[in-house]
This record gives structure tokens, sequence and C-alpha cells, in this order.
């Protein structure tokens, strides 16, 4: 069975992490979706309330699942018995940053990681700019699954 991880910080998922879930489903027979446990970083949505959003957002898949994670990435993707991390790339910046992630990655473990580049409509769309945007009293329900706009809202 072929099992990728799909990491990130989630707060809150956005229509390209969604993308990159829908895409990543097709191409594996499982994905976990796991956001990161951070304690250091002050996120808008705790652990759990992100996990909520995620599971609603990954119901209508047969095969995503949620989980969560703390430490080394590499050591969650050994525990679960996923040989690939996937990730989505917008831009040079993305792709600098997340190459030597990717190579460090492999070196620790023999984890490998497959980009997807971003669909074109989602390539502005990051969690902080939608976060930055409704605190500010702009209309982001363009960038969200709806699910995850009510929250956005009701949080803020
Ligand atoms: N379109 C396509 N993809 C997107 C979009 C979009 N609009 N927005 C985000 N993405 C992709 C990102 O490129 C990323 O791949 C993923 O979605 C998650 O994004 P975020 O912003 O929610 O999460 P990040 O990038 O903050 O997550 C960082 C991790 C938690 C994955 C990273 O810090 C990590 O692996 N930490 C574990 C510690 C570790 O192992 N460190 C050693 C590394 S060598």
């Amino acid at each position: 069975m072929s099992r990728a991880v799909f990491p990130g910080t989630f707060d809150p998922p956005t229509n390209g992490h969604l993308d990159v879930i829908t895409r990543a489903a097709a191409a594996f027979d499982e994905v976990i979706v796991a956001a990161g446990v951070n304690q250091s970083k002050q996120r808008l949505f705790s652990i759990e309330e992100r996990v909520e959003m995620l599971t609603e957002i990954a119901a209508p898949f047969g095969n995503v699942r949620i989980g969560t994670f703390e430490g080394l990435l590499v050591d969650y993707c050994r525990a679960e018995g996923a040989r690939v991390i996937v990730k989505g790339l917008r831009s040079g910046g993305d792709y600098d940053y997340e190459l030597q992630m990717a190579q460090m990655n492999r070196k620790m473990s023999g984890v490998d990681t497959l980009f997807l580049p971003t669909a074109p409509e989602n390539g502005y769309i990051s969690s902080s700019l939608v976060k930055e945007i409704a605190r500010l009293g702009g209309e982001v329900a363009d960038f969200l699954p709806a699910g995850v706009h009510d929250r956005l809202l009701r949080k803020l």
C-alpha cells in the first residue's frame, strides 16, 4: 500500500491545502494529513480546532485521515509507515525553502518528498495572508472551504 504524509500547520486550512489533499488522494492509496504541534509558536486555532477543520475537509475522501505530530516529521513518517512526504509549491521562495528540507529529510531517513505545483487559482493563497485580510475586515470566502470560513469569522 502506498501511503503519504501531507504535513503542515493548517492555521487555518485553505483551498490551496484542499487542492493538494485532493490530488494526493488520487495518487496514493492512503494520505495522512498531519498537523504540526509546535508549542513555541502562537497559532490562531488550537491543534484541536485545526484537526476538527481538517477532519471536515477530509470527510468526502475515503482514503484520507488526519493526524498530529510533534518533533521530527521523518520520525512521524517512519512511525506511520509512510515513505513519501507531499508538499505544495507556490513559488520559487517555497521551492528554495522546501528543497533543503526535502534533501535533509531524505538524508536522515530515506523518506522522499513529492512536490505538487499549486493550481494557478490558489498560487497566491496562504493561511497567514487570509488571516490578515480577515482581521482587517476583508472578504476571504473565496480562499477557504465553507466550514473553515465560518469558523474564522466566528473566531475573529
Ligand atoms: N497552494 C498549494 N500548496 C500550498 C498552498 C497553496 N495555496 N498553501 C500552502 N501550501 C502547502 C505548503 O507549501 C506546504 O507544503 C503545506 O501546504 C502546508 O502549508 P502550511 O503553511 O500550513 O504549513 P507549514 O509550511 O508552516 O508547515 C511546515 C512543517 C510543519 C511541515 C515543517 O515546519 C516541518 O516539517 N516541521 C517538522 C520539524 C522537522 O522535521 N524539522 C526538520 C526539517 S528538515
